[in-house]
């Protein structure tokens, strides 16, 4: 176990005091100065600690990341090109020889900054934190680190402490103040060497930046990144998380600082150290994860860096809807800005914060201390939960205006519009609560209704209102190695592109199973038509579909690769009154694998 022998604080402390030294002295010096002292291990402590310290961070479920750096000034391009969507890697995909790369910092000018103007922006729009880049890939530090003169106050015409202005001013407006710190380098002029060539020289210049961000900062999140780098261990990672918390004993640490992370899906594995929340990325989990902490980081356009000639900017209501979801699932949302060279945020940026917290005046107590929805899949929207009270997000109205909400009553219930109150009329009906929302006011973005009163979920998926079903690769119940599976595939550093139709995959064994459970059903005969690919090299499998007596017999013919769909009838089932299972096991695979699927359709047959 790597640590210190002076009190850390007067480690931080010397280096701080040492800021007049040139760069080379000040390196010796950050690297030679750290002794040995024992740090406690945090990593095996009881659930109350890390509850303790989340519960902030639990209610608050949005804040904003903020790209900023030199990359700023190229703007994404280099000689008439755009290396990679995502600006802020340009000196890697761009090949930018790293002396060139360095003149950025000098055109570097800040000269628009504002951070009570960007902190009243981030905090109008509803975010409770922010997590801002003190050093990315690059090397260049965002704070005036003694360790490095690669940074914003003595590299840069700015010339003052960027990140001691953005924190005071988070203090100024009860914004909490987070910050980003990759540990992997591309540069690093005060040490001369990238970490992957000398990591154990690389170590005292991290503890003591990092002991700069806690220590004159007072940052209360340190979120890594670039933990990927195979000369980074994760008992480097549990090594640092040790000396943060012993220097820090209430800070929140994502899991990219050990090895645990689960590509970009971002969850930590079950059996490693993941520090304190899972950090998926441009993209949100398929489901709720009881008792997992987690935070979606997702951009506003394509890239995290500003990136000038990317106009490819989601919706507004795209964005609120992300912050639903991830809400709903019991996880926070990490919305990113990335602030131009003269430190103004993009316009398209501004107009859509101040578009969120439109949303937001009306409708955070929906958002703000919730934990995941009690219900399983609701075709219509999403939803949060607060005690007793279910907050119901709807984004698909019906179009007789009548809701079906999966919910039986058990004493009192409550309804009401979240946005005026208004009571809303339901009726109980045996597959749950019919509310009549004819009169209710729409919001584009989502209208939110509050439900209160003890009672039970009816699990399963209930009939649209012409009484079809349509079952969505997200709502199967999957039993065995088959899974849900999201193209294009994951572990590229890929631009934001909104995520594709999701399907079931990995569909490779006869005792894997594919069902659905749908509540409410009217008895009778419904058309069954399923959405599938299939390889021609996996093709003629024979697929039986239950319920019931008359199970069907699906025979897969090929599609052009595993990606092109098509839609196919193998008949109808016939479906009793009320919760019915119905159940796709393959009983036949002559070759490779079965079939994907992305939807399957019940559709009611009239009785003649
Ligand atoms: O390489 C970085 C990227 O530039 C950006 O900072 C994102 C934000 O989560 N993280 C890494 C890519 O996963």
């Amino acid at each position: 176990m790597n640590s210190l022998m002076i009190p850390l604080s007067v480690f931080a402390a010397s280096i701080l005091q040492a800021g007049g030294l040139p760069d080379a002295e000040l390196a010796r010096q950050a690297v030679s100065a750290p002794e040995t002292v024992q740090t406690k291990d945090f990593t095996h402590m009881p659930p109350q600690d890390r509850d303790e310290r989340m519960q902030w961070w639990r209610d608050a479920r949005f804040g904003i990341f903020i790209h900023i750096g030199p990359y700023a000034v190229m703007g994404g391009e280099y000689k008439g090109r755009v290396p990679h969507p995502c600006a802020e890697w340009i000196m890697n995909f761009g090949k930018v020889p790293t002396a060139e790369y360095r003149t950025n910092a000098a055109r570097f000018t800040l000269d628009q900054f504002d951070a009570d103007a960007w902190v009243q922006a981030i905090k109008a729009a509803g975010a409770k934190y922010i997590v801002v880049t003190t050093k990315h890939h690059d090397g260049f530090c965002m704070f005036d680190s003694a360790l490095t003169g690669y940074n914003v106050k003595k590299a840069t015409p700015y010339g003052k402490d960027f990140l001691k202005e953005l924190a005071d001013a988070c203090r100024k407006h009860g914004v909490v103040f987070g910050t980003y710190y990759s540990v992997l380098e591309w540069d690093n002029p005060a040490l001369g060497f990238i970490p992957a060539k000398n990591k154990q020289g690389y170590l005292p210049y991290m503890k003591g930046q990092l002991a700069e961000l806690i220590g004159k900062y007072g940052t209360d999140i340190l979120w890594f990144d670039g933990e990927w780098e195979n000369w980074w261990t994760d008992a480097d990672g549990r090594e640092i998380y040790n000396y943060l918390r012993t220097l820090k004993p209430n800070i929140i640490v994502n899991n990219r600082i050990t090895k645990a992370r689960q590509g970009m899906a971002g969850m930590s594995k079950d059996n490693m150290f993941g520090a304190d929340f899972g950090t998926p990325e441009q993209e949100i989990p398929d489901t709720g994860l009881p008792g997992k902490d987690w935070e979606s980081c997702m951009t506003m356009n394509k890239s995290w860096g500003y990136a000038k000639n990317d106009h490819d900017w989601k919706s507004t209501q795209t964005l609120i809807r992300h912050l639903i979801d991830s809400a709903s699932k019991g996880g926070n949302y990490l919305l990113n800005i990335g602030p131009m060279p003269n430190g103004e945020i993009p316009q398209a940026s501004l107009d859509r914060l101040a578009e969120i917290g439109r949303w937001m005046d009306k409708n955070h107590e929906a958002i703000y201390g919730t934990t995941l929805s009690i219900f399983g899949k609701l075709p219509w929207g999403r939803s949060t939960t607060k005690g007793d009270t279910s907050y119901l997000f709807i984004y698909d109205w019906p179009q007789d205006g009548k809701l079906l909400i999966p919910f039986t009553p058990e004493g009192e219930l409550t309804l009401k519009a979240l946005n005026g109150g208004a009571a809303i009329p339901y009726e109980h009906i045996t597959g749950g609560i019919v509310a009549d929302i004819t009169n209710l006011a729409r919001d584009p973005d989502a209208t939110v209704l509050a439900m209160s009163g003890k009672g039970k979920v009816i699990d399963g998926i209930p009939p649209q209102t012409d009484g079809s079903f349509i079952l969505n690769a997200n709502t199967a119940r999957l039993a065995g190695e088959i899974k849900l599976e999201t193209p294009p595939a994951h572990g590229k550093l890929v631009g934001a592109s909104e995520k594709t139709a999701q399907n079931i995959g990995f569909w490779m064994k006869p005792s894997d199973t594919v069902s659905w459970k749908v509540n409410n059903a009217k008895p009778g005969r419904y058309r069954l038509e399923i959405d599938y690919a299939c390889d021609p090299n996996s093709a003629d499998t024979s697929v039986t579909i239950s319920p019931g007596s008359d199970s069907l017999e699906w025979i897969v013919s090929p599609t052009a690769s595993w990606q092109d769909y098509r839609t196919f009838s193998p008949g109808a089932i016939r479906l009793q009154q009320g919760d019915n299972t119905i159940t796709f096991k393959a009983t036949t695979k002559p070759k490779i694998g079965v079939a994907n699927i992305r939807i399957v359709r019940l559709t009611p047959i009239p009785s003649r």
